[in-house]
């Protein structure tokens, strides 16, 4: 509740906070006494009942009420998991982790399951609840991971928006499950987790706590590659103990010699330079649309290894097109030391290549990854394959059917794919996708050209869906810029304010959106005040979650007050709420289970508006009131 009251006060939200803050705000401290945690969430599944979905479900489609079923664990010692890449982390630090990345023989492989795969195909809604049962087996069984990708991209604000639980607990619960292998998240740079430019300390903070809360490996980008932004993320990592995995976002074809482009080989090779320059541990090539194609992938990581024969390449991709596995494959033969896969029920078409598909391929080659892995992930697919029907309302197989090779054209990175995709379909332009790919090939030229990935690949994204709704040519815009309102991501790029892409920003075109205003110069967090957070030592996961996302964080917390903890009720309670005379349990934590049957729903009371809702509660009935929203 003392939170709470911190977000919902203005200074709070609209200006820095300084220490004098608190004194001067006796009333953050007046709490409102809390229901009990049973309570509460009885409440929640009561207002479920009653008034549907807390979560918005984008199609009519249901999760079954059903628990995936779990791959035995054959381990000798369900509590000892046999050690992993990050025991040797642990003990020998960031360099020596390198170190042995280099030294070992075969391909290692990062498992995106738990991050990506999910923010490409579902939406990013899967909930800590399916990732924590499953955590068990992957800590006893797929130890032979160099890592994981389970937290940062959108997981941060979609836990907080959509699933009402909070991210920092997810890591916590995650790491005490998994204590040996190596945890990765992605980190946009000078946009911390979220979509815009934080202040460096909070940057800084994030990073601290991350590392403290059991992150290992960040990898670092910046939406148009901006050196400066690249830099204050990487220094932050470091700073904070962790292992830096310093990313180039790839576009463009550099095996098209035909192609002329500022994002040609010379470009990522100095870029590359600069990285290893400035200590990445790791060096990333993060193709976040799959544009790399094998022959790509074989020069582009073959110039790289040649100069920088010490450093670990790691190489992220999507399989838009259906080149994933091919392209993976190709970096690996030209020495590569690490690619990212998903669980084979979790890839494809947007999301990584599969790990099955990876691992059989390489088997017998120099690359060979080991069969334990083959083995341990193909026990977990049909885990996976159940837990994906959970989310059947988020399922981006409802309306899309297929790859796409046009992605070498319109360069869309997968999850805003996906996203793109589904919401042509909402708009009733569903058969018109073809029209936002176009105008979205149209808008990056107008911008002359952008690395497009968060959050430059959104401005890119919004300008697109723009143009389709006020069907407006490339010219038009050009012609008329000073006059339309564009979306405001688009003037905020102009200002500067999410950095600059190689050669600047396009003019007349910039001037004439900024109507006179002028724009930040150089890295726009060196000129921001930083946030004090001494004062708030406390809770200072929350004042974090609240410096990124400030109304997010605030709903999320009032959520959590008048709700309870709802991440422990599974996820078709959780999305759909309860069946009348079924009876589920609730695990609050080990040894405190609620056992829950809801009895039935009255009728409306019409001088009141309400519904008495009547559920049995460790065998004690209990009524509930709902006010009926209809
Ligand atoms: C993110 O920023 O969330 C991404 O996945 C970018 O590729
Ligand atoms: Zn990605």
């Amino acid at each position: 509740p003392f939170l709470l009251n911190v977000i919902q006060n203005d200074t709070f939200l609209h200006g820095t906070i300084t220490t004098q803050f608190i004194d001067n705000n006796p009333q953050l401290f007046q709490m409102q006494p809390s229901q009990n945690r049973a309570g509460r969430l009885m409440y929640y599944l009561a207002e479920v009942m009653v008034n549907g979905p807390s979560t918005p479900l984008p199609t009519t489609s249901k999760p079954p009420y059903f628990e995936p079923e779990l791959p035995p664990l054959f381990a000798e010692s369900p509590t000892n998991a046999p050690t992993g890449w990050r025991n040797l982390l642990l003990e020998g630090g960031p360099e020596e982790f390198a170190r042995a990345i280099r030294e070992h023989k075969g391909l290692l492989l990062t498992d995106t399951t738990m991050r990506d795969a999910h923010q490409s195909l579902l939406a990013t809604r899967v909930r800590t609840y399916d990732l924590e049962r499953i955590a068990p087996f992957v800590s006893h069984h797929l130890n032979g991971l160099l890592s994981i990708e389970n937290w940062g991209g959108a997981t941060f604000d979609v836990a907080m928006r959509f699933l009402h639980e909070c991210p920092w607990s997810r890591l916590r619960a995650l790491r005490e499950l998994i204590p040996n292998i190596p945890f990765q998240m992605l980190l946009r740079g000078a946009n911390g987790v979220g979509y815009t430019t934080y202040p460096d300390n909070v940057v800084r903070k994030f990073c601290e706590l991350a590392v403290r809360n059991g992150m290992d490996i960040f990898r670092v980008f910046d939406s148009m590659n901006y050196l400066p932004n690249l830099q204050l993320g990487m220094e932050a990592v470091g700073d904070a103990g962790g292992v830096i995995e310093g990313a180039i976002s790839y576009t463009g074809d550099v095996s098209d010699p035909t192609r002329v482009t500022k994002y040609d080989l010379k470009y990522y090779l100095e870029l590359a330079d600069e990285l290893v320059k400035i200590g990445t541990h790791i060096l990333c090539i993060k193709d976040m649309a799959g544009l790399l194609k094998p022959q790509a992938a074989k020069i582009l990581v073959g110039e790289i290894r040649e100069r920088h024969p010490d450093i670990p390449i790691h190489v992220h991709t999507h399989d838009t097109s259906g080149a994933g596995v091919a392209s993976m494959l190709a970096a690996a033969e030209a020495g590569a030391d690490i690619v990212d896969g998903a669980i084979d029920s979790m890839s494809g078409m947007t999301s990584q290549p599969s790990i099955g598909a990876l691992v059989t391929s390489c088997e017998r080659t120099p690359h060979d990854t080991g069969t334990n892995i083959l083995l341990c992930e193909q026990l977990q697919l049909n885990y996976w394959e159940q837990a994906r029907h959970l989310y059947a309302p988020f399922e981006c197989t409802v309306t899309m059917k297929s790859g796409d090779s046009s992605v070498f054209k319109h360069e869309i990175p997968g999850g805003q794919y996906t996203n793109l995709h589904f919401q042509a379909h909402s708009m009733g332009l569903g058969n018109q996708f073809f029209k936002i790919k176009d105008k979205y090939i149209e808008a990056n030229k107008l911008f002359g050209d952008l690395v497009k990935v968060t959050p430059s690949s959104k401005v890119v994204g919004d300008m697109a869906q723009f143009m389709v709704q006020n069907d407006l040519s490339a010219d038009d815009v050009l012609e008329r810029a000073d006059e339309l309102s564009l979306p405001q991501s688009v003037i905020d790029m102009m200002k500067g304010l999410i950095g600059y892409p190689p050669g600047g920003f396009p003019e007349p075109l910039r001037s004439k959106i900024l109507r006179g205003e002028s724009p930040i110069e150089g890295r726009p967090g060196a000129s921001m005040p930083p946030v004090d957070f001494d004062s708030l030592k406390q809770e200072l996961e929350d004042v974090m979650s609240a410096a990124m996302y400030p109304k997010v964080t605030g709903d999320f917390l009032r959520h959590h007050a008048q709700y309870g903890p709802v991440d422990k009720l599974d996820t078709p309670r959780f999305l759909i709420g309860p069946k009348i005379a079924d009876e589920f349990k609730v695990t609050l934590e080990p040894g405190k289970t609620l056992h829950i049957k809801p009895l039935a729903i009255g009728d409306l009371k019409p001088e009141t508006g309400e519904r008495e809702v009547f559920m049995e509660l460790n065998g004690q009935i209990r009524t509930i009131l709902v006010k009926d929203k209809e």
